[in-house]
Formats: C-alpha cells, sequence, structure tokens
C-alpha cells in the first residue's frame, strides 16, 4: 500500500503571492459568484432531499465547485463535458437553467430531461453536457466516442470527460483511454481526485498514488495538481484542451480536491476525521477567493453578503419552482429509449 496522507499537502504561499493568484478583480468575482451558486444550489437541494422532496441518490458537489467553473471558462461552444453522477455543478457552471436542474432533482416535469434522470443522469445538450453517468468508468468510452466523432469529422470540438479517484481501476477507463491515446483523439481526461470512492480511501484503491503515471502507458500528456482557485485550474486546464484541439493530443490530468460531505445524502461520513475535513476546509477554494476579494480587493463583507442572498434567492426560486412543477406523465419513462 502507498502512505496516502487524508490531511491536505501544506499550502504554501506568500501573502504576495496569494494575492498574486486573484489579481484580476472582475475575474475573481466572476469565479466566487459561479461558485457561490453552485455551493448555494447544492445546500438547498440537501434541504429539498432531507424535507422528502427528493428521492433516490443526491450526490453533493460542494467543494469541488472550482473545477466546474474553471471547465465552463475553458471550453468553446459545441464542446463537450461528460462526467459521472457528481455533475450538477457542471450543468450550472455550463449555464443550465437552476429551475430546470432542481426540477430534475425533484423528478419534475420542468426538469432537465423531464424528470425522469434525476441527480445522476443530468443532460443539457445545448449548454455542452452530455451527461451525468451513473455507473463508475462507463462514460469514458462514451467520452471517447465523442472525440473519435468530433476527429472523423474533423468539427474542431474537444470533449473533456471527467471521472472520480474510484474509477480508474474500471476496465472500460482503461479501454477508452488506449484507444484515445492510439488515435490521437481531441479529449482531455480528468480524474477528480477527492481521496475517496465512497466510503473507501484512496490507500485502498490505488497502487499508486499519482494516476497521471498512467498517461505514458496511453502515449498522453499529464498534468497533475491541487485545486485551490478557478484561475489556476482554468489555466491548466485550458491548456490541455487548446493541445486537444489543436494538435490532436489527449491528456490526462489529475485534480486534487475534496467534497466535505458525506458520498451521497445517505452518508454521514463518518470514516473521515473532523480535523482531516477541518483542514481541507481552511483551503477551500471558495473561502479563499471570498478572502482574496475582502483583503485584495477591499470589497466588504455586506457587498459579499449581499451577492451571497441573492444567490440564495435565485436558488429558494429554483426550489420553488421545482416544487410547482408537475409530476412527468408516466408515459414519459419510454421516451428517448431505443430498442
Ligand atoms: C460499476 C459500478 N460499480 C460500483 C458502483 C457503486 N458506486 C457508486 S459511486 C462509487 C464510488 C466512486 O468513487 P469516485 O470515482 O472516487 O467518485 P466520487 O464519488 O468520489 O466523486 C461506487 C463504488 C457503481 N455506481 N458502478
Ligand atoms: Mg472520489
Amino acid at each position: 500500500m502507498n502512505d496516502f496522507n487524508p490531511m491536505p499537502p501544506e499550502l504554501v504561499e506568500t501573502p504576495e503571492e496569494f494575492a498574486g493568484q486573484f489579481a484580476d478583480r472582475d475575474q475573481t468575482l466572476q469565479a466566487y459568484r459561479e461558485m457561490l451558486r453552485i455551493r448555494r444550489f447544492e445546500e438547498s437541494a440537501a434541504r429539498a432531499y432531507t424535507r422528502g422532496k427528493i428521492s433516490g441518490f443526491l450526490h453533493l458537489y460542494i467543494g469541488q465547485e472550482a473545477i466546474a467553473v474553471a471547465t465552463a471558462q475553458a471550453l468553446e461552444e459545441g464542446d463537450r463535458v461528460v462526467s459521472a453522477y457528481r455533475t450538477h455543478g457542471f450543468a450550472l457552471a455550463l449555464g443550465s437553467d437552476p429551475n430546470a436542474c432542481m426540477s430534475e432533482l425533484y423528478g419534475r416535469k420542468d426538469g432537465l430531461v423531464g424528470g425522469i434522470g434525476g441527480s445522476m443522469h443530468f443532460f443539457d445538450r445545448d449548454k455542452g453536457l452530455w451527461g451525468g453517468y451513473a455507473i463508475v468508468g462507463n462514460h469514458i468510452p462514451v467520452a471517447t466516442g465523442h472525440a473519435f466523432a468530433s476527429k472523423y469529422k474533423g468539427d474542431g470540438r474537444v470533449t473533456v470527460c471527467f471521472m472520480g479517484d474510484g474509477a480508474v481501476g474500471i476496465g472500460p477507463v482503461h479501454e477508452g483511454m488506449t484507444l484515445a491515446g492510439l488515435w490521437k483523439l481531441p479529449i482531455v481526461f480528468v480524474v477528480e481526485n477527492n481521496r475517496y470512492s465512497m466510503g473507501t480511501p484512496l490507500e485502498r484503491t490505488l497502487p499508486v498514488e499519482d494516476i497521471t503515471q498512467r498517461a505514458a502507458g496511453y502515449g498522453m500528456k499529464r498534468d497533475r495538481f491541487r485545486v485551490t482557485s478557478v484561475h489556476e485550474t482554468h489555466r491548466r486546464l485550458k491548456a490541455a484542451v487548446d493541445h486537444a484541439r489543436k494538435e490532436n493530443q489527449p491528456t490526462l490530468i489529475e485534480m486534487i480536491t475534496y467534497r466535505f460531505r458525506g458520498h451521497s445524502m445517505s452518508d454521514p461520513a463518518k470514516y473521515r476525521q473532523k480535523d482531516e475535513v477541518n483542514a481541507w476546509r481552511q483551503q477551500d477554494p471558495l473561502e479563499r477567493t471570498g478572502r482574496a476579494l475582502q483583503q485584495v480587493h477591499n470589497m466588504s463583507e455586506e457587498d459579499l453578503e449581499a451577492l451571497d442572498d441573492e444567490i440564495v434567492a435565485e436558488m429558494r426560486a429554483a426550489a420553488e419552482f421545482a416544487d410547482a412543477s408537475p409530476e412527468p406523465d408516466p408515459e414519459a419513462r419510454f421516451a428517448n429509449i431505443i430498442v
């Protein structure tokens, strides 16, 4: 077994370096707003779940928001995002309507996919979200297929495929990555390494902690970094997206992140120590960005609260909209099924 350390690696930065990462005020504010929208959406969904408004699984993205926001910034129209089941953040960052997202969680007719998919099956083609897949690791060949289609048609589009650290040992991941490397497809594979698959820590799933070492065997470029801000995540992801678009060069990226909630709403996350969660919270990209707005750009606490109030109201309205939306017609279960 490798020597997995559950605590976050120490973040060594001077105040000047901290300020430097958030130098552009408008970008920083935009990143903060988009991350906060995801967080407040997720919190609103969690409340609805505990009130029995949402049934089935609900996997929250709290802690990982910077990745979705950076992804939306790094992509162009027509590019594709394919992800696992922790998908709400991608939808919101890509511009999906929060009312439709919440209605999907509530299983209502106005949902993103008519209320028949639920939390794990978000899909919004017009915004570039090509699913939402519940079966761990099995969407990797689907994403590879999208990238193959782009290369075959020469449409200049890039696919970015997300998976968790728990997915990388699954057979189809290997198949999809092998073909992407062999055929030099315009794709970026991103492993969102949040240190756990359900309640199982990395040391019990990974023989080698650095997942990107596998890239050599697939003939891909690789990158591995800790997610501390939208800006830096965007910069690194954009470089890989550019390689894919311009040179048909696939990349495997590992983004080290953390989820603050349990695996799903039914997981109280008792397998972690409070100290561990608190240490990661100290480095929460959302908190860091809020701190930068105050310390570097002199935004007042009242300004930040006003922004928060606006976003909370947006998400409350989404929950009210979902609650008022009708149930789908039972026949909707058979729509979009190819037999
Ligand atoms: C093929 C398959 N095996 C098992 C499961 C049950 N399962 C759902 S999520 C999960 C853990 C995945 O963890 P990870 O890939 O790290 O993603 P995270 O939840 O951390 O985002 C498992 C084993 C499944 N959905 N599909
Ligand atoms: Mg994980």
